[in-house]
């Protein structure tokens, strides 16, 4: 099976580092076409950010349809355009923070999200309550660590994620830490003998995933609101989407 996974934002650094996560992950067999967003933010750290990350994942889906892989990975933790991503395809298209929550929720009673920015937390509280496991969530953490500092070998943005992930395991008693960013997607292994819980990074959550829902033949329904988007004119710079 092929898997697009997308990195919404447009810098290839983390791309690399999310397809790398992505095929240490994948089953054998199963091919990972890691691929940059082709517009839009370089690092998604807002909700004007998301909006404009969107158009740029959706034209992804939409050349990946004429290439017909068989699902669709979203490589960024606000889960940004995930319902208009699955009403463009058939296939399986997985965010990346629904698969890492849902994996901890089957592996702890409780868990802690540690991400970037202390602006993006209120984003993962809502896809936390959008995905009913705001009960299971016991804190959205930040690290305060800005999403490009992870590309940055200076940084000492490992140890900021490690030490907030500490005072969620100390502080909010959780059982495993769900990685709140793409671009911490190499650190989940260190970080779980580090701290010796379950650290669950959501690219690698996301891959298994889509090879689960593809090997039991099962896709994104195309019945109510997820049917392929009307046709319609569109102007200014979706004009190419007329259909
Ligand atoms: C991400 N931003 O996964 C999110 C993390 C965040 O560019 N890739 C980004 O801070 O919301």
């Amino acid at each position: 099976m092929r898997i697009c996974v997308i990195n919404p934002n447009t810098t290839t650094s983390m791309t690399d580092k999310i397809g790398e996560a992505a095929r240490h992950a994948a089953s054998q067999g199963t091919e990972i076409i890691a691929c940059t967003s082709p517009s839009g933010p370089e690092s998604i750290e807002s909700h004007f950010d998301e909006s404009l990350s969107v158009p740029g994942l959706l034209e992804v889906i939409r050349q990946g349809e004429i290439e017909g892989y068989d699902g669709y990975v979203i490589a960024c933790f606000g889960d940004p355009g995930l319902l208009a991503a699955r009403e463009l395809t058939g296939k399986p298209v997985i965010g990346i923070a629904e698969a890492a929550m849902r994996m901890a929720s089957l592996i702890s009673t409780h868990f802690s999200v540690v991400t970037t920015l202390s602006r993006t937390i209120v984003i993962a509280e809502h896809l936390a309550r959008q995905y009913g496991v705001e009960h299971l969530c016991r804190r959205i953490r930040a690290a305060d660590v800005a999403v490009l500092e992870l590309e940055d070998p200076a940084s000492d943005s490992y140890r900021r994620v490690r030490d907030e992930a500490k005072r969620a395991l100390v502080e909010d008693g959780a059982g495993a830490i769900v990685l709140g960013c793409g671009g911490m997607a190499d650190l989940a292994r260190c970080l779980s003998e580090d701290l010796g819980v379950p650290v669950i990074d959501g690219v690698s959550a996301a891959v298994k995933l889509v090879e689960a829902l593809v090997e039991l033949k099962l896709g994104t329904s195309k019945v109510g609101d997820l049917a392929y988007p009307l046709p319609k004119r569109f102007t200014g710079q979706f004009a190419h989407l007329s259909h």
